[in-house]
């Protein structure tokens, strides 16, 4: 059974979409207007959360984008070398950047989201902007180490380690960010960018949405809190 996908345009949803076509496999992609919870209420039928990613595998609904990476390349990877397996060095550097990407570059990334974009006008705070931009950058740091003697950020080669911490880029561009990164990071970002898996990502994310009725363009650029000041703001 096909797996099915219910994305919102630049949201995490990205990390499984980019994996899938990284796997080359077959899915099913649902594009859900953004934030859902909000200007979709049906969604919080398929997740309560309201939150995308979700991912149906057969009775299954993964809602965390790092997980789904690591479970599309385990199950579904049919011998790729998109996942590193215990036997390997680098596999708990391996998990770490899968987690890395999520859980300490993309959260700060939130706030600024949030508080720049997101929140009515009365309520954004440049402070709390400010705060969790330099929160992000100072993270950021780490990675150039890593990236000092190597293309990739494990075993080697590209990993579901590299689409993990490839969204986290792909936000921090949507934000502006990625300008103060060092050259390193950002010829990292530009490597990522030019696989055609990505591209082929990019372009099916586009089609999908123009297809399915939803706005192409991320969601700041489409100003939702102007349509739900009234339920809480995204992020
Ligand atoms: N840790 C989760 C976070 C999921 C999440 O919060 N997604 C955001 C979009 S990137 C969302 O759906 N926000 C809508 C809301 O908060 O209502 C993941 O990695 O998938």
């Amino acid at each position: 059974m096909k797996p099915v996908l219910y994305h919102s345009v630049s949201a995490r949803s990205f990390r499984p979409l980019w994996a899938m076509e990284e796997l080359g496999m077959e899915y099913e992609l649902h594009i859900v207007p953004f934030p859902p919870r909000a200007v979709h209420r049906e969604y919080l039928e398929i997740n309560p959360l309201g939150t995308v990613p979700a991912l149906r595998v057969g009775n299954t609904l993964m809602t965390e984008s790092a997980a789904m990476c690591q479970y599309l390349a385990e199950a579904h990877g049919g011998g790729s070398t998109l996942a590193l397996t215990p036997d390997e060095p680098e596999y708990p550097d391996y998990l770490n950047y899968l987690h890395f990407g999520e859980a300490t570059l993309t959260f700060p990334q939130t706030l600024v989201l949030r508080y720049r974009h997101f929140e009515a006008p009365e309520r954004r705070s440049p402070q709390i902007v400010e705060d969790y931009a330099r929160w992000f950058l100072g993270r950021l740091k780490a990675l150039d180490g890593r990236l000092h003697s190597r293309p990739f950020l494990c075993g080697q080669r590209f990993t579901m380690a590299d689409v993990s911490v490839g969204y986290a880029m792909l936000l921090a561009e949507h934000l502006d960010l990625l300008s103060q990164a060092s050259t390193q990071i950002q010829a990292y970002w530009r490597s990522l960018q030019s696989r055609p898996a990505f591209q082929q990502a990019l372009k099916i994310e586009h089609d999908a949405a123009v297809s399915q009725g939803v706005s192409p363009l991320p969601a700041p650029a489409h100003r939702p809190w102007e349509q739900h000041t009234d339920t809480g703001s995204a992020q």
